[in-house]
């Protein structure tokens, strides 16, 4: 079920829906929007507290009133809505993973984005212009042909091209063999693409809104209370919470979230630097990546080419970005596509990246009774937003462990049962 047209579920009656003609009658009336999403009075209890309100949080919360209609939801976060990984990724989406699990499970959140434009009735501006990793020797090629084998068989557009059509695609690209590492081929996946971060969390929480669950910026969990093996409710910056669910849906403080539960989650907090140029004239079609040179690159809509690289070598939280990360991006890129050199760069920053073991997620249900993860994202985090939300919301409303998540559970660790999806990574770790 969708959200549009329904009464808000708090008694404020009908949600306006965007459309042009609204867009006209605004402008005539000279009326303000209606609010996105409101400010709230904290309750003392809700059924489910989410702690975190990225995408993550808040998508769970939209499918848990959506889907399951479970709509006395709190979504807690200590700063603003999409203010921590969820504002500061790359954006990119796809889902050419390498094991099965991952497949399935970034390809549900690959089609759930397709249609999300139309479902939360918020353009999130989804631009699916493919995707291409580069291969710079033989092993990250027979990566790239597993990959591509693997994607194949469960219906997901992947497969390895040459030199050739990688310049067809990028032509500012140097495929010639005059560089430090030419290019070989690629691993190219047309359904990838990018999105507007902010705009796939403000769709979210304005739809969740209007269902009547409650998002409380500015309100940090401080602890998490249980007892007799069961969560009880949270403590929060603005009074305590009681509740028989609490989710957590947090990056970069999982695990210290989790300690407060006295959940153990095997889980290490890494910076990610991205920087963004000026804008120019459109000219690069396709997210291209290499995991070879550390890089991965995209042109936004408005024309700024967009960088990312590895995870920082050091477990930190700092989010503080380096001139060296700048230095060694941008070397890395001009070897990709010389012709950039003369672009000024306008602006960088970090996230954190809570990296696993395996480099899989940890979701679903947790030693503590009604304590449920959404974590470990890694550097994938922002592409998995619509599944995770879409399962952890089946998981809270069904207390079954939907199929696509199973093999993301916590104990697999412990039962040696890794989902290793490391051979995914946009860029070596
Ligand atoms: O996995 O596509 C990815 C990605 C891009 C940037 C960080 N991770």
């Amino acid at each position: 079920m969708n959200w549009k047209g329904r009464k808000s579920g708090n008694g404020h009656g009908k949600v306006a829906r965007y459309s042009a003609f609204q867009l006209v009658r605004q402008g005539v009336s000279g009326d303000d929007w209606p609010r996105a999403w409101r400010h709230h009075d904290l309750r003392g209890a809700y059924d489910v507290v989410i702690i975190g309100g990225g995408v993550h949080g808040l998508a769970t919360a939209y499918y848990l009133a959506s889907r399951h209609g479970i709509t006395n939801v709190a979504v807690v976060d200590k700063g603003y809505i999409g203010g921590g990984g969820s504002g500061r990724n790359t954006a990119i989406l796809r889902s050419n993973y390498l094991t099965p699990e991952g497949v399935a499970f970034y390809d549900r959140s690959l089609h759930l984005y397709q249609h999300l434009s139309s479902e939360l009735n918020f353009n999130v501006m989804f631009s699916q212009r493919g995707h291409m990793t580069l291969a710079h020797n033989d092993s990250s090629l027979r990566t790239m042909r597993w990959r591509a084998e693997v994607n194949k068989i469960q219906g997901v557009d992947s497969r390895v091209i040459g030199p050739e059509e990688i310049k067809r695609l990028v032509p500012p690209m140097d495929t010639s063999d005059r560089t430090r590492y030419p290019i070989l081929g690629a691993l190219y996946h047309p359904p990838g693409g990018i999105i507007r971060h902010d705009a796939v969390v403000w769709g979210y929480a304005r739809a969740a809104d209007a269902l009547g669950v409650q998002i409380h910026q500015e309100t940090e969990v401080t602890a998490i209370d249980v007892a007799g093996g069961r969560v009880q409710g949270v403590q929060t910056s603005r009074g305590p919470i009681a509740a028989p669910v609490v989710v957590n849906c947090t990056a970069g403080w999982a695990s210290l979230i989790a300690a407060m539960a006295g959940v153990d989650l095997p889980i290490i907090t890494h910076p990610l630097q991205a920087a963004v140029t000026e804008p120019v004239k459109f000219f690069l079609d396709t997210v291209v990546v290499s995991g070879t040179l550390h890089v991965y690159v995209s042109q936004t809509d408005r024309g700024e080419l967009v960088f990312g690289a590895s995870v920082d070598p050091f477990a930190s939280y700092s989010m503080r970005a380096s001139l060296e990360f700048l230095e060694e991006v941008a070397g890395h890129v001009l070897q990709l596509m010389p012709s950039i050199a003369t672009m000024r760069v306008l602006r960088q920053w970090a996230g954190l990246c809570d990296m696993t073991p395996d480099y899989s997620p940890i979701i679903g249900t947790t030693p503590v009774d009604g304590f449920i993860v959404d974590v470990g994202w890694g550097t994938y985090g922002f592409k998995a937003g619509p599944a995770a939300g879409e399962a952890v919301a089946e998981l809270v409303a069904t207390k079954r462990v939907p199929g696509l998540i199973a093999g993301f559970d916590l104990a697999r660790f412990g039962d040696g049962r890794l989902v290793g999806e490391k051979g995914a990574a946009a860029v070596g770790h």
